[in-house]
């Protein structure tokens, strides 16, 4: 341990980690030190955030969906990430929980984040994962979501809802939770 204190984390952010994370105290204090070696500011910029995302995409222009991923993330609108919400985005979006990963699928698809998804945010996210898939993967899609709209409009289908009409975040968690398809069709997972 360091002899500054600004180089540990806060008691307050670790007792609400603690309680909103699945994470112990001592993942937690190893995570923060992790991330002040990474990032000696203790805040990742979007610039900085969209690079690192890109890498994991080398074949693909990921751009766009890492500025959608980084808004659900920025959950306080400042344009950075602060550890606390590196953190949550962490324990949500590895979590085994699938309610939980949902809940941050949501947060992904609401574009405005008013709350509500409307099929326009369902096409712009759907849109933007279409250019993580690498053009070989694109050939192998099937007939009925292989473009962004085809895939907009078979999302949306399972929602049962019109098209001026909006989803909240619990008629979204339902209508994804045990549905297969619709749960690959909310996401990209590269093949491997
Ligand atoms: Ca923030
Ligand atoms: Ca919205």
């Amino acid at each position: 341990m360091g002899n500054s204190k600004s180089g540990a984390v806060s008691k307050e952010i670790l007792e609400d980690l603690k309680l909103n994370t699945k994470f112990s105290e001592t993942e937690l204090v190893q995570w923060y030190e992790n991330f002040k070696k990474q990032c000696p500011t203790g805040r990742i910029t979007r610039e900085e955030f969209q690079s690192i995302y890109s890498k994991f995409f080398p074949e693909s222009e990921a751009n766009t969906y890492a500025q959608h991923v980084f808004r659900s993330f920025d959950t306080n609108d400042d344009g950075m990430l602060d550890f606390k919400e590196y953190i949550i985005a962490l324990h949500m979006t590895s979590t085994g929980k699938t309610t939980r990963k949902l809940e941050w699928a949501f947060s992904l698809f609401d574009v405005d984040k008013n709350g509500y998804i409307t099929k326009s945010e369902v096409k712009e996210i759907c849109t933007a994962i279409f250019k993580l898939i690498p053009k070989d993967e694109l050939a192998k899609l099937p007939d009925d979501e292989n473009t962004a709209e085809k895939r907009a409009e078979k999302l949306w289908k399972f929602f049962d809802k019109g098209d001026n009409d909006r989803v909240a975040e619990g008629e979204f968690v339902k209508g994804v939770l045990d549905n297969d398809v619709a749960l690959r069709l909310i996401q990209y997972e590269p093949l491997k």
